[in-house]
Parts: structure tokens; sequence; C-alpha cells
């Protein structure tokens, strides 16, 4: 009886430390789209020490993804335009990426009103003081669906306070 009092106080204890390491978590980024053709956020920064990032896209709307799907894609500046072009050839079949595109540094699928997607990759692939952009492939989002994607901010801030 006493064991087992204590072993459901240690479950919910452990619960709540790893409820609140994953909300503290620089490394783990949430960010909603909806009905309205926007991301929840304008820019996300990832400290230089995240040996992985991990993304999940929320879609907090009620639309289907064929009406107003969203993904969410990270590349370099300069390879937005390409990629999205690349996306809209290669059509809704293929969630509005081509396949392979090896620009694309990293990508959600398309979700839908209720739907969610995680993933996760290396940062090993990503460069501190390049400028990085995240945004939606499906046709015309891209206008308004777009951030700065910062890796590494701490040492760019420090730089920028300098000037
Ligand atoms: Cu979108």
């Amino acid at each position: 009886m006493k064991n087992a009092t204590l072993g459901r106080l240690t479950g919910a204890g452990l619960l709540l430390l790893a409820g609140a390491v994953a909300h503290a978590d620089p490394c783990k980024v949430v960010i909603e789209s909806n009905d309205l053709m926007r991301f929840s956020l304008h820019e996300i920064t990832v400290p230089a020490e995240c040996v992985d990032v991990e993304v999940t896209l929320k879609h907090s709307g009620v639309m289907p993804a064929k009406v107003m799907g969203h993904d969410w894609v990270l590349a370099k500046d300069s390879d937005m335009s390409a990629i999205v072009n690349a996306g809209l050839a290669a059509g809704a079949a293929r969630g509005y990426l081509a396949a392979n595109d090896n620009r694309v540094i990293a990508a959600t699928k398309i979700v839908g009103g209720g739907e969610s997607d995680t993933i996760k990759f290396s940062t090993n692939a990503l460069m501190q003081g390049i400028h990085y952009v995240f945004f939606c492939t499906a046709p015309g989002h891209s206008a308004v669906m777009r951030g700065k994607f910062l890796f590494g901010v701490t040492h760019v801030a420090q730089v920028g306070n300098s000037n």
C-alpha cells in the first residue's frame, strides 16, 4: 500500500518535471498556423548549443489541408523562391515540395485544421551567421507565411550590440 502510493507520487513528479523541461528546452519549437494563412511566429531563434532542433507545426484552424494546408520549410533566404517555385511545379500530390530538393534543410508535411507534424533535424547543416528563413510552400502562402530563423543568435546579438 505504502509503496504503491509512493510510486504514484514519484510518477506524477517525474511527469511534472518532464513537462517543465520540455517547455524550457530552446531546441524544441512549436509553431502554429491557422485558417487565416498565418504562422504564430515571425522569428525563431535556436541557440548554437542545440545538437538537434525539433519543430512541431500545428494547424489550429478547421479548414482541410486541400483548402488551407500548411507546411514548415527551412532553407537559406537565397533559396526560398526557387524552392517555392519547384514546389508549385511538384503540386499538391507531392505536398508542394519537389522530391529530393537538397536546398531544403528541413520540412514538415502539409497539415490541415486540427493536425500537426513534428520533425527533428541536426544543426550540423546550419552555420552561424547565415540568414535562414522558414516558410510555407502552399501556393501563394510564402508571401505572408514566412519568418527569420536564427541559429546561434547569442553570438549575433553580441556583435550587434557592439555596433
Ligand atoms: Cu500555408
